[in-house]
C-alpha cells in the first residue's frame, strides 16, 4: 500500500502553520506596528463533505466556519495592541494559562489551537486500526488497541459538559486525557497526539444528544492514525 499521503498535515505541516504569524512578525513588521500581524483561520485539510456520513459538511460549515472562525476573530481583537500581539499562538497559551485576568485571550487561543489540531485528528481516510510504532505504544501502555479505543471513548463520552478528550505523550508513556471548556494538555508539558471534541456544537446537528454515538463513529471511521504516529 502507498504511503498515506492524505492523512492532512503532518506534524512539520502543522507546526509552520501555527509559526506563521511569528516568523511574519520576525520578517515584516517593525515593532510599532503592534497587532498588526493576525491570526488566521488555517485551511481545512479536507472538503467540508468528504466526512459524511460521519460529520456532516453543515456540521464542519458552521464548526470551521463560524465557531472556529469567531475564536481568531475575537484572538486578534483581544490581544492587538497588548504585549501578545506578537506571540505565537502557543506561546500566547502559555503565557495566559491559569491567570483569571486573561481568561478571555486564553480560551480564544486554545480554542484555536484545539480546533486546528482536532481538524488534523480527523480524516477521510482515517479509522480502522492504529498500526506501526502508535500500535506498538498503545499495546505498551493500554494492553492492546480494542482497550484504548474503548477508554479514549469513554473519557470523551464522560467527559461533563463542553469539552475534549485527549491521547498524550508523557515521557515514554501514551495517557488519555479529559479537558474542560478550552483548557489543553498544551499547558500540561505533555505532547498531544489526538483528540476528540465534545463540545456540543462538534456533534448536536447530527447526533443531536447522543454523543456516544458521535465518537464511536469518529473513533471507527474517521480517527487519523497516521497524524499521531507522526507526533511520536
Ligand atoms: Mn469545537
Amino acid at each position: 500500500m502507498s504511503e498515506n499521503v492524505t492523512s492532512g498535515l503532518s506534524r512539520r505541516d502543522f507546526l509552520t502553520a501555527a509559526a506563521v504569524t511569528v516568523a511574519a512578525g520576525a520578517i515584516g513588521a517593525p515593532s510599532i506596528l503592534h497587532g498588526a500581524v493576525k491570526h488566521q483561520l488555517p485551511k481545512l485539510p479536507f472538503a467540508e463533505n468528504a466526512l459524511e456520513p460521519v460529520i456532516s459538511a453543515k456540521t464542519i460549515s458552521f464548526h470551521y466556519g463560524k465557531h472556529h472562525k469567531a475564536y481568531i476573530d475575537n484572538l486578534n481583537k483581544l490581544i492587538a495592541k497588548t504585549e501578545y500581539a506578537d506571540m505565537s499562538l502557543e506561546n500566547i497559551i502559555k503565557a495566559t494559562a491559569g491567570k483569571s485576568d486573561k481568561a478571555g485571550i486564553f480560551n480564544n487561543a486554545a480554542q484555536v489551537w484545539n480546533h486546528t489540531f482536532y481538524w488534523n485528528c480527523l480524516s477521510p481516510k482515517g479509522g480502522g486500526r492504529p498500526t506501526g510504532k502508535l500500535q506498538t505504544a498503545l499495546n505498551a501502555s493500554f494492553g492492546d488497541c480494542e482497550k484504548f479505543m474503548a477508554d479514549f471513548a469513554n473519557a470523551a463520552i464522560t467527559q461533563f459538559g463542553s469539552g475534549w478528550a485527549w491521547l498524550v505523550k508523557d515521557g515514554k508513556n501514551l495517557k488519555i486525557v479529559k479537558t474542560s471548556n478550552a483548557e489543553t494538555p498544551l499547558t500540561q508539558g505533555v505532547t498531544p497526539l489526538l483528540t476528540i471534541d465534545v463540545w456540543e456544537h462538534a456533534y448536536y446537528l447530527d447526533y443531536q444528544n447522543k454523543r456516544a454515538d458521535y465518537v464511536a463513529a469518529v473513533i471507527k471511521k474517521l480517527m487519523n492514525w497516521k497524524f499521531a504516529e507522526d507526533h511520536m
